[in-house]
C-alpha cells in the first residue's frame, strides 16, 4: 500500500488526513538546538549531510508525521553561486544585495553544484533511513520558487514589504527578468537533483507571492512556477507537486490551473472552503492553520484543528499550519494536534471557532 501523503496527492481523498508541518524542523526542539549549537553555524548544519539528515528525521520520530520534509534553506540557491550569505542570530539571514548587472553577472551558476551534491547526499540519507523503517513516511524536497528567492537576493535580508524587489519590478524590470529567468534554471537544476536522490514529491515555496498586484503575479509567479513545474514533469512524470503562493488570495485559483500543482499549500488567511473552491478538484489542498494556535494550545487549538478538518472532510487534503512553526511552540502542543488529526473530524466541534459551521 502506498504512502498516506503520496495517495492525497495523487488525488485520493484519505481519512483522516495525512500530517506534517511547515518548519517542523526547528529551534523549537530541544534536540534540534542541541544539533545547532555543536554545528555552530546553520549552513553547516544545512550542508553537512549526517546533520541535515538527523535534523530532518527529528521531528517525525518524536510526533510520528507523515512526512519528512529535507532540513535545507531556500537560499542554498543564491549561496551555492557566491552570493554572501550569513544567518545572523536575531536578524534572520542576511545577504550582499543584488542592485544591478554588474551585482547579477558576479554570480556563476555552475558553482552550485557543490551545495547541490551536500543536499543530494541528505536526500540519500534520509530516504535510507526511511526505507530501513518501512515506514509510511514520505521524504519532501523543496525549493523556494523565483520570487520568493529573488525578495532576499535583492532586499538582502527578510522584510515584511520587499520594497526593494517590488521597486525593481517597475524601474527595471529588465533586471528582475534576468534574475527570475536564472533562478528559474538553477531551481530545476536543484529539484531534479533532489528527485534523482529520491525525493517522492517536491514543495515550491512562494512565501512572498501575496506582495504583487496581478500582471506582476503573472509574470513572475505564473510563469517560472509553471516553467519549473513543466521541466520537473517532463523529466520525472509521476513526481507530485506542492505549491505554496503565500498571501495570493483569490490568485490562487489561477495558480492551480496554470501550474498544473498536484497540490496547493494554503496560508492562514484563506478560508479552506473558498481555496477548495477555487482549485480544479482533483487538486489536494494543504494547510492551513494557525501557528499561533499550535503555539496556545488547549481548546483554540482543538476547536480550530477541527474546524479545518471538517471544512476539508470531502476533498484530498493534507494537514498542516499556514505558515511555519513558532519557535516558541511547546513541543506538546504539537503531540496534541497530531493526536487531533488523527481522530479525524468528529462531528460536535465542526464550527468555525468564530460560531460559522463549516460546510
Ligand atoms: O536555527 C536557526 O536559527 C535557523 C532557522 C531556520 C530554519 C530551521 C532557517 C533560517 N531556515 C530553516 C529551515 C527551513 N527553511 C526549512 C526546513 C524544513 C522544515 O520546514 O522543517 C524550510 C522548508 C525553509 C524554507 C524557507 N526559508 C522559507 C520558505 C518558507 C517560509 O517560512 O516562508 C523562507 C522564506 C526561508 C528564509 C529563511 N531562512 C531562515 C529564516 C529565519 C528565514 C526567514 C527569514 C525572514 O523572512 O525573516
Amino acid at each position: 500500500m502506498s504512502k498516506k501523503l503520496l495517495r492525497v496527492l495523487r488525488g485520493e481523498r484519505v481519512d483522516p488526513p495525512p500530517i506534517w508541518l511547515m518548519r517542523q524542523a526547528g529551534r523549537y526542539l530541544p534536540e534540534y538546538r542541541e544539533l545547532r549549537e555543536q554545528a555552530g553555524d546553520f549552513l553547516s548544519l544545512a550542508t553537512i549531510p549526517d546533520l541535515a539528515t538527523e535534523v530532518t528525521l527529528q521531528p517525525v520520530r518524536r510526533f510520528m508525521l507523515d512526512a519528512a520534509i529535507l532540513f535545507s534553506d531556500i537560499l542554498l540557491v543564491p549561496w551555492g553561486p557566491g552570493q554572501r550569505l550569513e544567518y545572523v542570530s536575531g536578524t534572520g539571514p542576511v545577504l550582499s544585495p543584488i542592485r544591478s548587472a554588474a551585482d547579477l553577472l558576479r554570480l556563476s551558476p555552475a558553482r552550485l553544484s557543490s551545495a547541490i551534491g551536500s543536499v543530494a547526499q541528505t536526500v540519500r540519507r534520509v530516504r535510507g533511513a526511511l526505507g530501513n523503517a518501512s515506514s509510511d513516511v514520505a521524504l519532501i524536497g523543496f525549493a523556494g520558487a523565483p520570487w520568493t528567492v529573488a525578495c532576499y537576493m535583492i532586499e538582502g535580508r527578510g522584510s515584511r514589504d520587499f520594497v526593494a524587489p517590488r521597486m525593481m519590478a517597475y524601474r527595471n524590470a529588465a533586471l528582475l527578468d534576468g534574475l527570475i529567468g536564472l533562478l528559474t534554471e538553477t531551481t530545476i537544476s536543484y529539484l531534479t537533483a533532489q528527485a534523482d536522490a529520491g525525493a517522492e514529491a517536491i514543495m515550491l515555496f512562494d512565501s512572498w507571492a501575496g506582495l504583487l498586484p496581478p500582471s506582476q503575479f503573472r509574470r513572475y509567479i505564473l510563469a517560472p512556477n509553471c516553467s519549473i513545474c513543466a521541466a520537473v514533469r517532463q523529466r520525472f512524470p509521476g513526481l507530485p507537486l506542492i505549491g505554496f503562493p503565500r498571501l495570493a488570495g483569490t490568485m490562487l485559483g489561477e495558480y492551480g490551473v496554470a501550474t498544473g500543482v498536484d497540490a496547493a499549500g494554503i496560508d492562514t488567511s484563506v478560508s479552506p472552503e473558498v481555496a477548495a473552491s477555487l482549485l480544479p478538484s482533483g487538486v489536494a489542498v494543504q494547510g492551513n492553520l494557525d501557528p499561533l494556535a499550535v503555539l496556545v494550545g488547549g481548546e483554540e487549538l482543538e476547536a480550530q484543528t477541527r474546524y479545518i478538518l471538517t471544512a476539508l472532510d470531502n476533498r484530498p487534503h493534507i494537514f498542516n499550519v499556514g505558515h511555519g512553526i513558532l519557535p516558541n511552540t511547546p513541543p506538546k502542543h504539537v503531540e496534541e494536534l497530531v493526536r487531533i488529526v488523527r481522530q479525524g473530524p468528529s462531528r460536535p466541534f465542526g464550527r468555525d471557532p468564530a460560531g460559522q459551521t463549516a460546510t
